[in-house]
This record gives structure tokens, sequence and C-alpha cells, in this order.
């Protein structure tokens, strides 16, 4: 039987490392963090091991998709149960980037809450109502609690995820413009930057959609192929900056949106192919609510996706191809928000390691 040791030089502070989705994070309650936000900001990078790129002083994983941070607490708002602070570290810099949300984290969120006791289970199954704090969206998961407690054992699987888990149902609400105040922040369907057709689009994450044939590839070439393109990531990062002022996202320089997916056709019975830089590193699959604004973008026939076969009348199933497999996003109209299509999608989420994570002192 192991047991916590306390040492004087070292912060000890509770933490769940999990796998929500196909990403891990380290999981704190809001409660145990520093109120400070500059010293909780400090401790978490000195957690993580940032800014050394390998994190080899810390539990980051040296990769976008596995060095983030959740930030859960009880929330004040009556539409939600609990409040979801979602943190990218910023690999190789003293940075967290909150101006997005995670997607893939946020299936651990319920989990989370319901094993903490910030929310009490109410049956088999448990509706849990998440404020993204990030970007002020909401979202219902649902829960397998059998006899009150989350199951983890199941048999849902999803692209990227070597195991069969329980399912968590996320159905999103107020999600279009969540970073940039409407669906198509520029104002248009398509627009032409850089000599290349792009839709920025921003149903739960900014990104601009773009055919891969018009950037000079093929779309169907491994994440380590494209992170090693210099003259490919060079166009694609010329154009993320160009249109981060237009969709009202400012210098996006030192920001992690938009996310950039190059689409092209389908490979394996999907509607669409996507290889998605978020945004300097490829994608090993896509983020959750970036499928969900590419999947959008898709049932519109008038958006770059319009060559590929795009334009669905909804409710429409859009099967993403990414890759290591396939992504389905349910589009559907909530009757309470209809400014753009709604979003459900299955996920699974699982706790690595329950304990405390030490950390130098200041
Ligand atoms: O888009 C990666 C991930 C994500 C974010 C990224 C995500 C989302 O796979 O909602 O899930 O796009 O940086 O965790």
């Amino acid at each position: 039987m192991s047991r916590i040791t306390h040492h004087p030089d070292l912060v000890a502070i509770p933490c769940v490392w999990m796998r929500g989705g196909t990403s891990k994070a380290a999981f704190f309650m809001a409660s145990d963090l520093p109120q400070d936000k500059a010293e909780r900001d400090r401790l978490i990078l000195a957690v993580m091991g940032s800014p050394d790129q390998r994190q080899i002083d810390g539990i980051g994983g040296a990769n976008p998709l596995t060095t983030k941070v959740a930030i859960i607490g009880k929330s004040a708002d009556d539409e939600a149960d609990l409040d979801y602070l979602f943190g990218q570290v910023v690999i190789g810099e003293s940075r967290i980037d909150y101006s997005p949300t995670c997607g893939n984290i946020l299936a651990g969120v319920a989990p989370f809450g319901l094993d903490q006791g910030l929310v009490a289970a109410t049956g088999d199954v448990t509706h849990v109502r998440i404020r993204m704090v990030n970007t002020n969206g909401l979202c219902e998961a649902v829960v397998q609690t059998p006899g009150g407690r989350v199951a983890y054992a199941g048999d849902t699987r999803i692209s990227g995820v070597p195991t069969a888990n329980a399912p968590i149902e996320l159905r999103f609400r107020d999600i279009a413009g969540s970073s940039c105040g409407s669906l198509y922040p520029t104002g248009n369907k398509t627009d032409r930057v850089n000599g290349v057709m792009v839709t920025c689009i921003d149903n739960g994450m900014p990104v601009v959609v773009m055919n891969a044939a018009d950037l000079g590839i093929a779309g169907t070439e491994s994440p380590a192929e494209l992170d090693a393109n210099a003259e490919l990531k060079a166009k694609v990062e010329a154009i993320r900056l160009a249109v981060g002022p237009l969709m009202g996202l400012g210098d996006v320089t030192n920001k992690v949106v938009p996310k950039m997916s190059l689409i092209s056709p389908p490979r394996d019975g999907g509607h669409l192919n996507t290889r998605t830089f978020i945004p300097k590193k490829c994608h090993d699959a896509i983020g959750v609510l970036g499928a969900a604004s590419v999947a959008t973008a898709f049932a519109d026939a008038e958006t770059v996706c319009g060559g590929l076969g795009g334009g669905a009348d909804i409710p429409f199933d859009v099967s993403v191809e990414h890759p290591t497999g396939e992504f389905t996003i349910r589009l559907f109209v909530d009757p309470r928000d209809d400014r753009a299509p709604a979003v459900a999608l299955l996920r699974t989420a699982r706790p690595l390691f329950e304990g405390v994570v030490l950390a130098p002192k200041a």
C-alpha cells in the first residue's frame, strides 16, 4: 500500500489525471488552487514541467493533447451545475491559453464532478449541466451512474482510443459564435485569403476550413508528414494570422485559435476527410468542438465544403474522417437556440491517476 509523503520544499495539490476523449488533462477542484491567477498559473506550469519542450520535470506529455488543465467548481449559474475552466498549456512556453475550451477534456468534467461529490447521481443515468467558462457555452453531459456511481466500463468505442468504455453523451447549447460572436464571424460563408478560399466558422470552436487541394496537398498525408512540411505550415500560419482579426479574435500570434482544418474527399465511407492544425501542430485526430464547427460548415453547401458534396437538411449526422478514424457529429435543431445547428456527440473518459501532484514551491 503506497502512502503520501510530505516534503517541506514541495507543494502538494489534490489532482486527478484523466483522459477525456482523445486528450489527457490534470483535473483540479478550483478550491484547491490559489485564488491569485498569477500564482495559480505559476503552479500549473510547474506541475506540467513547462516551459521545457519535453516537460521532463513535470507531468505534461510534451504534446498539446496531453498538456491540458481542467479547473472545476460548483456553478453559481442557475442554468449549470458545474463550472469548467479549461487551460491549454502552450508547449515550449511559460504560458497557458484560456481562450478556447476543449470538448475532449469536457467529457471528463461530469464524471470528475460526480466522483468528487460536487454533483449527486440521480439514478442509473445522470444529466450534468456544465458551463464552459472560457466561452460561456453550455453543455449537458449524460453519464452512466448505475447504483449512484460513475460507470467507466462499457462498450462504447471512439476513434483514437483503443479501449471500450461507458458512453458519455455531450449535448451542446449556446455554442454558435462561442469566441467570435457569430457563426460566420467574417460575415461571409467564404472569403479569399492569401489566394485561398476559406470558410471561417465558430460553432463551439473558431475554425478556418480550407480545401487541402488549394494548399497543394492531398489531405491524406500523416500528421508527421504534414508537421515536417515547413512550406505548408508557413502558408497555413500566414492565413491564420490574416483571418484572426477578421474573425474578431484580434492578433492571434500567441493564441491557439483559430484551428486550421484542411478538408478532402472521404476515404472510408464518411462525409469528408480532415487534417487539422491546432494550430501549429497537426492533430492526431480532430478536436471535439473543432469537429462540430467543421461538420456545421459541411451541412451548408455555400461554404468551401460545397465542392465536396456538402449541404444537408438538419437533423443530420456528419461523419468527419481524421488521421486515426472517424468522428460522428449529430447536428439538430434546438428550438431554444435556432441561430445555428445544435450539436450532440459521444465520448468516453476515465481517471488514470488520483492523488496529489507535487510541484516546487515558488
Ligand atoms: O476542439 C485539440 C482536443 C482539442 C480540443 C485542439 C478539442 C475541441 O482534441 O473541442 O477537443 O483542437 O487543440 O483535445
